[in-house]
């Protein structure tokens, strides 16, 4: 039978399957393979004995937090309070997109905005929606339950973004802790966290955010260029333009003409030259 690794606390594996849940072992074989269980794995298990046969191969995995088979990351954005930050954003996509998972985009505190700021903010996001991307509102509930379905999501987002708050809505029995100053407080006691994928409308769900820090230094220029998924609407004369220093430039023209909006441009600028 096959299933979805859920939870990993010492041997024990929990591994969630169309029959429910089973709490199984694995067999010294995978030690010997150099493969360790990741939670997010997709595995075959046998129901009677409660052992894991195999990993079936892994879509992705991420290091921080330690997880595999992510399909889609919600990154929430706060229009304010901490502002918005159009550079973050596009480094989470730029690292989503990298490890092929799915962006989303939720946007948190609207509350806080005036109607000309609102006016601002929506230009932005119909932008990200045009290029191809779903973008929602944390206050759109029902649109996020629905995104949730069949796929396994990791949070993330700035401290103070908004993300517990988002989740204990999502599922009341969360209970997580809200507030600028509870993550900080987290992060100083050094707790070895245990990730578990929550199940949550027909999808998985990570329990804690991913990708609060991020580095660039396993990406090259070129992995960064094709992450912004929009330049390749412009061809360009050059097969291999950087968009950068290149005449004849179909992407540096449309940011010109404001087909392609200027921020992310700009931010790709700074994401191919990181010393500057
Ligand atoms: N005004 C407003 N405040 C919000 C909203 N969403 C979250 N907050 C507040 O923002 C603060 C940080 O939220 P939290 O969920 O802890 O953010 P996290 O660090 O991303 O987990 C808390 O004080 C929340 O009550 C919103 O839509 N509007
Ligand atoms: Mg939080
Ligand atoms: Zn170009």
């Amino acid at each position: 039978m096959q299933g979805q690794i859920v939870k990993i606390l010492s041997n024990l594996y929990t591994v969630s399957s169309e029959k429910g849940s089973f709490e199984c072992h694995s067999r010294g074989k995978f030690r010997n393979d150099k493969i360790t269980p990741l939670v997010g794995d997709y595995v075959k298990f046998d129901e009677k004995n409660c052992y894991i046969l195999e990993i079936l191969p892994r879509k992705n995995s991420l290091v921080r937090p330690l997880v595999s088979n992510v399909d889609q990351g919600l990154i929430v954005s706060s229009v304010k309070h901490p502002d918005f930050s159009s550079n973050l954003l596009d480094k989470l996509i730029t690292t989503l997109e990298y490890h092929s998972i799915e962006p989303i985009l939720c946007f948190t505190k609207w509350d806080l905005l005036n109607e000309e700021e609102t006016k601002k903010m929506e230009n932005i996001c119909n932008y990200y929606e045009k290029i191809g991307y779903t973008v929602v509102k944390n206050i759109e509930i029902e649109k996020i339950k629905n995104l949730l379905n069949g796929k396994t999501t990791v949070f993330t987002g700035q401290t103070g973004a908004g993300k517990s708050s988002l989740m204990n809505k999502l599922d009341e029995n969360l209970h997580l802790e809200t507030g600028e100053i509870s993550e900080a407080l987290g992060r100083g006691k050094h707790t070895t966290r245990h990730v578990e994928l929550l199940e949550m409308y027909g999808g998985k769900v990570l329990d804690t955010p991913g990708f609060s820090s991020i580095d660039f230094s396993d990406l090259t220029k070129e992995d960064i260029r094709n992450t912004f998924i929009e330049f390749f609407e412009y061809p360009c004369p050059f097969r291999d333009c950087m968009h950068q220093n290149e005449k004849e430039c179909e992407v540096k023209k449309n940011v010109e003409n404001g087909n392609i909006l200027k921020s992310r441009y700009e931010n790709y600028i700074k994401f191919i030259n990181p010393k500057r």
